[in-house]
């Protein structure tokens, strides 16, 4: 252990000259708290030291859980290292945009099934379990959408959507996200739900008749409904984790088929003002409703980190084992994916790049499909898990 005084100036040594920067825009955003939690105060501290070299799945399935990834099918198709690291390290496959209406529906009357089918057939063949994301969703929806859906024929798209699609895949899905992000209490609708098409043409009862007709398709499909913006302790956070629950109160209490919640989890280094107290207690308060969670979408952005890699990579890593360690306490956690599994093919870097134009690093995997520290951390974090 250091002491707090030569801590900093090891830290300084540890950075070098291009961490300098990094290791000042610390100590001020420090006095700025609630900023880099733990991970930046105690970072030197931390070894992310991992016994052996068993790939994240295999951690993962010892202790009963299943570890994921996304990926979209022209990354995959086309690369040969992202198909040999996602089959080394992935239990589960879910296509990152494929199953979305946009890709799906290029007209109104036509279904576009290749490219899901693809990843489909990747998964069986690699023995992967295989997700579905997502059926009903406000954003990706296709250009024709807001010509051709109206208030009048809503019911008959959104019934034709699921049940085709949930078809198609019967028997084949772990999971499907049946409704994506339906909350957002700033959206000053009744029970926080968000302003989206499918509220506005069907009303709120849209969500329980999505479940209804996803477990009449397909009856084996573990049914998710899948969320972000639930794992840090704001108030804006707080008051959509009460909508939620209070969202999944409602559908068990009609007994609506819905199985599971997902929690999206892209969290942020440089915010970090997570409370472990108060996601406990959101994870108990779900699992109490007799459902099982999933971390659906997990990667952590380095957006505003300092510039230096080595800097970034321990502090991501902190953030992933810091987060995992806390949900992978609630037992009925049973899954995690990745949204990508390496910063070669990333929805951040065009999402959120830095503005050093540095790439970003926000997977577990680099660019050149080498385990980082985030790695490390992810299995340490496995390692560590209760057995389910
Ligand atoms: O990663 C997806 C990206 O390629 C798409 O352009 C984007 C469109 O909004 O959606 C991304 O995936 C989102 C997921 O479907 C739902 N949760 C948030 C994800 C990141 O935006």
């Amino acid at each position: 252990m250091f002491k707090k005084s030569s801590m900093s100036r090891r830290r300084l040594l540890y950075m070098g000259v291009s961490g300098l920067a990094g290791a000042i825009a610390v100590a001020v955003a420090k006095d700025r708290l609630p900023i880099y939690p733990s991970q930046a105060v105690n970072n030197l501290t931390r070894d992310f030291k991992v016994a052996g070299l068993t790939p994240l799945k295999g951690r993962a399935t010892a202790k009963g859980l299943i570890y994921g990834a996304a990926s979209g099918q022209d990354f995959l198709a086309s690369d040969k290292t992202l198909q040999a690291s996602i089959v080394r390290e992935c239990g589960i496959l879910v296509p990152e945009n494929e199953l979305k209406w946009q890709f799906l529906r290029p007209r109104p009357d036509v279904f576009d099934f290749s490219k899901s089918d693809w990843l489909a057939q990747f998964a069986r063949t690699h023995k992967m379990l295989f997700r579905g994301h997502t059926l009903v969703w406000y954003e990706q929806l296709p250009e024709w959408f807001k010509e051709v859906v109206n208030r009048q024929n809503a019911e008959k798209f959104f019934v034709e959507h699921i049940t085709t699609v949930t078809k198609r895949y019967a028997g084949q899905m772990h999971s499907w996200d049946v409704v994506n992000e339906a909350i957002e209490p700033d959206d000053g609708q009744k029970a926080g739900l968000r302003k989206s098409p499918w509220l506005e043409f069907l009303g709120p009862d849209y969500i329980e008749l999505a479940y209804r007709l996803a477990a009449q398709a397909d009856p084996k499909a573990m049914l998710v409904y899948n969320e972000n913006a639930l794992e840090y302790s704001g108030r804006k956070e707080e008051v959509k984790r009460t909508a939620v629950l209070k969202l999944l109160e409602r559908l068990k209490s009609r007994g609506t088929p819905i199985h599971a919640l997902g929690i999206q989890s892209h969290l942020v280094a440089q915010e970090g003002a997570l409370n472990a107290k108060k996601l406990r207690s959101f994870l108990s308060d779900v699992a109490s409703l007799g459902l099982k969670i999933l971390i659906t979408e997990l990667d952590v952005s380095d957006q505003k980190l300092p510039l230096d890699p080595a800097v970034r990579d321990r502090i991501v890593a902190s953030v992933y084992e810091d987060y995992l360690s806390v949900v992978l306490d609630e037992k009925a956690v049973i899954a995690v994916l990745n949204w990508g599994l390496s910063d070669r093919h990333t929805w951040l870097s065009t999402f959120t790049p830095r503005s050093d134009g540095a790439p970003v690093r926000p997977l577990p995997l680099d660019s050149s499909f080498k385990p980082k520290l985030a790695w490390n951390a992810m299995a340490r974090a496995f390692d560590q898990a209760r057995k389910r």
